[in-house]
């Protein structure tokens, strides 16, 4: 059979931020080989499947993954030698079987998922398809709106900013490209600004700014600014989108801006706090505007909020159907962060997606903090119909990895390529 799976091997290669990943090699009897590299979060959600890693103090502070590693090579490959590489859903149910608990924690989410993405990359060789048409079929021709995080505060940078994520999403681009140059631009006449006002340039973890600013407001001020300076209209052109990650400051039921010297926050004095940006600037998407625990904060904010901009959740659903269902059903959010590393496969993470869909809910492809030059979501991304993506800055080749193979996936779909605008 050409496309039976004749070896996996795996290896420990290094993440942007210098910390061991998983790298995994499917062989199938063609010579099609899927190679796949898996990320890794810093602002981790609670309920993620289980990140493997060594823990032995000895070697990269406890952060090695060669348990990992050895999982793939001695448990799992045994199992799917002689399986044809196109039985994704068997294979992915296989790994999750053998596992045998809800979050990984035998084998780990980093191995089942390097075994998972390389399949389907050996799969699509050997069928000579490119990787998002494998994914997604003849249908899949969407490019994403990139949502370009341009300033790094929260657990990405060491700076004053206790909000995590300041991003912005070209909507009235005409193509993929067009929106990739916006963003460009727009980043350059940023650091230009950041200059004049004697702010520093240098930049966090996704390859956004990482300035020492007066409070969490000013990334938005500046970014209007940078917005207007690029030659763009803000929020016609160039819209704001922002991820606080606000797990990472909430404590005993409070949120603590602290960085910032903002002060403590109520859940509903976050929901006025948003209110009122949402009224002074092109904001058209907050993702965990509020704590992964506090449901009921979440669930305001979509009520006040959720009929004018897109309430995302993403350490509150961990890409995870259980907790997707729960939302839907309770209001908390309309819109869903997908990782496939959150849940620890491509099949679990197609059932996310579908549960979106089904709840007329948006969902964001999205990378990790830590990365590497895998650009496997990019594909996933299209083939998936995902309308967005989100993974960093216009800066860093991690980041760039992605963004780029999303311009290649745009050229060769050649007069087929659409752009998405989901805010229509
Ligand atoms: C997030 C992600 C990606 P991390 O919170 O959305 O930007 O960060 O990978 O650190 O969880
Ligand atoms: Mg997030």
């Amino acid at each position: 059979m050409l496309r039976s799976i004749i070896s996996i091997d795996s290896m420990e290669i290094l993440d942007s931020r210098g910390n061991p990943t998983v790298r995994t090699f499917v062989v199938l009897e063609d010579g099609s080989t899927g190679v796949a590299s898996v990320p890794s979060g810093a602002s981790t959600g609670e309920n993620e499947a289980l990140e493997l890693r060594d823990g032995d103090p000895e070697r990269y502070g406890g952060k090695g993954v060669l348990k990992a590693v050895i999982n793939i090579t001695q448990t799992i490959a045994p199992r799917l030698i002689g399986i044809d590489a196109t039985r994704q859903r068997e294979i992915d149910q296989i790994m999750i079987d053998l596992d045998g608990t809800e979050y990984k924690k035998n084998l780990g989410a980093n191995a089942i998922l390097s075994v998972s993405m390389a399949v389907a990359r050996a799969a699509a060789l050997s069928l000579h398809l490119p990787l998002y048409e494998y994914l997604g079929g003849a249908p899949a021709n969407r490019l994403p709106v990139p949502m370009m995080n341009i300033l790094n505060g929260g657990q990405h940078a060491d700076c004053s900013v206790d909000f995590q994520e300041f991003m912005i999403a070209p909507i009235g681009a005409p193509s993929f490209a067009e929106a990739m140059r916006y963003g460009s631009e727009t980043f350059h006449a940023l650091k230009d600004l950041l200059k004049q006002k004697g702010y520093a340039t240098t930049v966090g973890d996704e390859g956004g700014f990482a300035p020492n600013l007066t409070s969490n407001e000013e990334p938005c001020e500046l970014i209007v600014e940078a917005i207007e300076m690029a030659g763009y209209r803000p929020g016609k052109d160039i819209a704001i989108a922002l991820d606080p990650a606000a797990s990472s400051f909430y404590r005993d039921g409070k949120y603590i801006l602290e960085r910032s010297g903002g002060g403590e926050k109520t859940s509903e004095e976050m929901v006025k706090l948003f209110k009122s940006w949402i009224e002074r600037y092109p904001i058209i998407s907050i993702e965990d505007g509020l704590a992964e625990d506090d449901w009921e904060g979440f669930r305001l904010l979509t009520s006040e909020l959720g009929d004018r901009i897109q309430i995302v959740g993403d350490d509150v659903f961990v890409t995870n159907t259980n907790f997707i269902r729960r939302g839907i059903k309770e209001g908390t959010a309309n819109s869903v962060l997908i990782k496939l590393n959150q849940i620890g496969s491509i099949s679990e993470t197609i059932d996310a997606i579908r549960l979106c869909r089904e709840a007329g809910w948006t969902y964001v492809v999205s990378h990790r903090s830590g990365e590497t030059e895998d650009a496997f979501i990019a594909d996933f991304t299209v083939a998936m119909d995902g309308r967005q993506i989100k993974t960093g800055s216009v800066c860093r080749s991690e980041r760039l990895a992605k963004y780029n193979r999303l311009l290649e996936i745009e050229r060769e779909l050649g007069v087929a390529a659409d752009f998405a605008n989901p805010y229509e």
